[in-house]
C-alpha cells in the first residue's frame, strides 16, 4: 500500500531573479530549493505554502500561484510524496535567514543545478517560461532520477500523470 504525502514548494520572482534557500537541516539538506514544507491536518494546501514561505524566509505573500504538482517516488518507501508548486512576484518582506534556510536571490539563467535536487533541472525550465506542469519521478537513492515523465498541463488538477 502507498500513500501520498503532501508537501508545498514556493518560488518567488523578481526578474530576472529568483528566489532560492539553501536547506540548512532535514529532506535536502545542503541543497538549494524553494520554500515549503508539510500540509498540516485541516490546513489547505496554498495556506501550508503560504504558512511555510513565512516560517522559513520571513516573507508574507498572499498572491500564490499553483503551477506545477510532482510526484515523487523513492525506490524502497511506501510514501509517494506529493509536492505542489507556486510561484509568485507579488509579497512583501525581505527574506532573512532562518533555522531551516540560508535564502538567496539567483540569477534565472545561472541556477545552481548541481546543488539542486536533480529533477530541478528539467521541470525548472517549464517553471520559468510560465508554464503549469505535472511530473512524476522515480528515485533510487537521492541523487538518481532512473525513471521519469513530465508534461505542461493546462490545469494542474486535470493532470493524466497518477
Ligand atoms: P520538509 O520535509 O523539510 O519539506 N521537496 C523537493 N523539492 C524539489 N525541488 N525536488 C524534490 O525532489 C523534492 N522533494 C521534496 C518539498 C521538504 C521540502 O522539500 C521539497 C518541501 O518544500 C525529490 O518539511
Amino acid at each position: 500500500m502507498t500513500s501520498n504525502k503532501l508537501l508545498t514548494l514556493v518560488l518567488l520572482r523578481q526578474a530576472p531573479r529568483i528566489l532560492l534557500g539553501m536547506k540548512k537541516r532535514g529532506f535536502g539538506v545542503g541543497r538549494w530549493n524553494g520554500f515549503g514544507g508539510k500540509v498540516e491536518p485541516g490546513e489547505t494546501i496554498e495556506a501550508a505554502a503560504r504558512r511555510e514561505l513565512l516560517e522559513e524566509s520571513c516573507i508574507v505573500c498572499d498572491d500564490l500561484k499553483e503551477v506545477g504538482l510532482l510526484k515523487f517516488e523513492f525506490l524502497g518507501e511506501p510514501q509517494i510524496l506529493e509536492v505542489h508548486v507556486f510561484t509568485s512576484n507579488n509579497f512583501k518582506g525581505e527574506p532573512k535567514e532562518t533555522e531551516e534556510m540560508r535564502p538567496q536571490w539567483f540569477e534565472e539563467k545561472s541556477l545552481p543545478f548541481d546543488q539542486m535536487w536533480p529533477d530541478d533541472v528539467l521541470w525548472f525550465p517549464l517553471l520559468l517560461s510560465g508554464k503549469r506542469f505535472s511530473g512524476y519521478f522515480v528515485f533510487e537513492g537521492l541523487d538518481k532520477i532512473i525513471k521519469y515523465d513530465l508534461e505542461e498541463t493546462k490545469n494542474i488538477k486535470d493532470s493524466v500523470i497518477s
